[in-house]
């Protein structure tokens, strides 16, 4: 890619005083509206990443940002050591619209996911009657949950795990997509479990859709021998498979909902936790939070993030244009495409290399065709447009795709 004078200065910015925990595309982006970023340069591109799925909503939705000013100009903080007239309505709104007696804020997903598994050991002590300090959480092989020391304990992703002991105890690891292996991890210990955590769709592994009934076989078997079912829905929830959450696809209802990204519309780090009172009542005050969880201005843009999901039918969208996306994709004939998967506007494609090139090169093509997508491991590509396309754009844009890939061949 020939890069540009401006581009290229931002870019060694970021090289000479950033950390370098990330390597990411070539391009600078200064601008975003809808399904459209706009480089430092003027040119236009379609996001299909949409912030790892944050940005739902579209870029700079105009009610988020008229939520966020309104607030901004009002009241941005106030620490929970103080009522504030904004979480109030803003819990009540989060229990009417996910149907759960209880919400806890917090800021990141990774937050959200250590919530979680504090509620759970939690809930196991005090509820289910595990010994102290034996509470066992299961998750599962490919998992992605976040980058806190607890949560990488549990990752076998070398890049995310590696050299970041001593690990937190307390996990076992078992097969995603195979209930028999949850069955015989329960046998085993079901008195000491507390908690299976799972990701509906497990995005960073390459949009894994598991089979039909996985997630039911699961929350059964949890049911069963009285564990926690917990839905990390950080990058499956709001809207983006094509339902309010993943789950609701097996008509199932976690025990824990972890939420993240698309809460805010990808305007503020927001996130969230939902359970009924018998779990989420068993923290009591003083026993975890966080100085931002539940700030106000967070309560005024998710309210209004999700009033959005809801005003523009986006569930509904990403199941109609997701059908739409595998379809046209199927289309494509080419030796570089070996697979397509996913569910609502979560997909991916699965790259054979060809000619010397890899998924990255693909990537580079679109990016200077126009279009911004994110390789993970080396051959997966994902393609997670904000929900807000139209159907026109996304055939501009799926012919984009097709065009970059023909080009390499
Ligand atoms: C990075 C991946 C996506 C998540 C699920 C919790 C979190 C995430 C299911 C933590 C975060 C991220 C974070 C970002 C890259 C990204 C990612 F490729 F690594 F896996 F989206 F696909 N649960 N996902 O996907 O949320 O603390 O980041 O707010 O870490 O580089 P967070």
């Amino acid at each position: 890619m020939n890069l540009s004078a401006a581009t290229r200065q931002y870019i060694d910015l970021e090289e000479k005083y950033g950390a370098h925990n990330y390597h990411p595309l070539p391009v600078v982006l200064s601008r975003g509206k809808g399904c459209y970023v706009w480089d430092v340069d003027g040119k236009r591109y379609f996001d299909f990443l949409s912030a790892y799925s944050a940005v739902n909503q579209g870029h700079c939705h105009p009610k988020i940002v008229r939520a966020l000013k309104e607030q901004a100009e009002k009241l941005c903080l106030t620490s929970r050591a103080f009522y504030n007239d904004t979480l109030g309505p803003y819990e009540k709104f989060i229990h009417d619209y996910f149907g759960y007696d209880k919400v806890l804020p917090m800021n990141s997903g990774a937050e959200a996911v250590e919530t979680a598994l504090k509620l759970a050991r939690k809930w196991g002590y005090l509820k289910k009657g595990i010994p102290e300090t034996e509470a066992v959480i299961i998750a599962c092989e490919g998992n992605f949950h976040g980058r806190t020391i607890s949560i990488v304990s549990v990752s076998t992703d070398p890049d995310a795990r590696a050299d970041y002991g001593p690990y937190t105890p307390g996990f076992e690891v078992i097969p995603y997509n195979d209930p028999k292996a949850l069955a015989s991890a329960l046998k085993e210990k079901a008195d000491s479990i507390a908690g299976f955590l799972v990701e509906p769709i497990q995005g960073e592994a390459g949009v894994n859709v598991p089979d039909d009934g996985y997630l039911r076989s699961c929350y059964e078997l949890c049911k069963k021998h009285n564990v926690l079912f917990i839905a990390d829905e950080v990058q499956t929830g709001i809207a983006r498979t094509g339902r309010k959450l993943c789950c609701d696809h097996e008509g199932i209802r976690p025990d824990i909902v972890i939420l993240g990204k698309a809460v805010s519309g990808g305007v503020l780090p927001v996130s969230a936790v939902l359970a009924d009172d018998e779990i989420m009542l068993t923290i009591q005050p003083g026993q975890h939070g966080s100085t931002f969880g539940g700030f106000p201005l967070a309560c005024k843009v998710a309210t209004a993030a999700l009033e959005v999901i809801e005003e523009e039918k986006l569930a509904e969208k990403a199941e109609y244009l997701g059908q739409i996306f595998r379809e046209e994709m199927k289309k494509i004939e080419s030796p570089f495409i070996r697979l397509i998967r996913g569910k609502g506007l979560l997909n991916a494609i699965v790259i054979e290399p060809y000619n010397d090139k890899h998924a990255w090169d693909v990537c580079l093509k679109m990016a200077e065709n126009g279009l911004l997508a994110k390789p993970t491991h080396d051959h997966i590509i994902r393609f997670a447009p904000p929900l807000v396309i139209t159907e026109e754009e996304l055939k501009e844009a799926i012919g984009i795709i097709r065009e970059s890939i023909k080009s390499l061949e």
